[in-house]
């Protein structure tokens, strides 16, 4: 078993039901379960500015998966809830599901790469993980919390909202 941090992602179409959705789909993939899911954060999109804000959030996994099949779920699930792939960098996504930590691994293959390439500066990655886990390090042994204070929160805001249906769909309840 194998403690994992995904981020979402979401600046189209409903961007807080794109997330609960997702989290309501994280929690049926086989083999794992969801732990905890952090509040909604809001922040102005990183990267071309004429697109909508953007809605975070961070959700802590247990599976028995490897990377990469947790990597076909993530993408299926991305997949489901209408996403399409455009050349564009940093453009608006229905929903982006990103794999942050995956225990203590450090991955580098084609596909991909863990920790998340660019976790570290980024406000709306950093703050939501730190909700689910402050004591965290990442796998090179440096604390979250110093990637924190390297880090200004900038326009993140925190939504008084959790990820919602989780209760009735699997029986968690926010923040695990
Ligand atoms: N891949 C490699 N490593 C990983 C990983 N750890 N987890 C590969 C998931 N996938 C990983 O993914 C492209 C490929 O990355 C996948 O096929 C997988 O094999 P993608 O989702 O199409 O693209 P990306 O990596 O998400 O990069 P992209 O599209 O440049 O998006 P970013 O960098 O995530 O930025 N502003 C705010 N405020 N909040 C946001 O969430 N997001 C973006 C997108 C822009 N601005 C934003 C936000
Ligand atoms: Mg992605």
């Amino acid at each position: 078993m194998t403690r994992c941090y995904i981020g979402l992602g979401s600046n189209q179409a409903d961007p807080q039901a794109q997330v609960n959705a997702a989290c309501v789909a994280l929690a049926r993939i086989p083999l794992t379960r969801v732990v905890a899911c952090s509040s909604l954060y809001r922040s102005r999109p990183m990267g071309p500015q004429d697109q909508p804000a953007y809605i975070n959030a961070a959700v802590a996994l247990h599976t028995d998966l490897n990377a990469e099949q947790l990597l076909d779920s993530l993408q299926q699930i991305e997949q489901q809830q209408g996403r399409v792939r455009k050349a564009e960098r940093w453009g608006p996504r229905t929903l982006d599901l990103d794999i942050l930590l995956f225990g203590e691994e450090q991955i580098s293959t084609a596909r991909l790469q863990v920790p998340h390439y660019h976790m570290h500066a980024r406000a709306f990655v950093l703050y939501p993980l730190a909700e689910l886990q402050p004591e965290l390090q990442m796998p090179d042994g440096t604390p979250l919390q110093q990637l924190l204070n390297d880090c200004p929160r900038g326009d993140l805001e925190t939504l008084p909202v959790f990820i919602q249906q989780l209760d009735a769909q699997t029986g968690l309840t926010p923040n695990g």
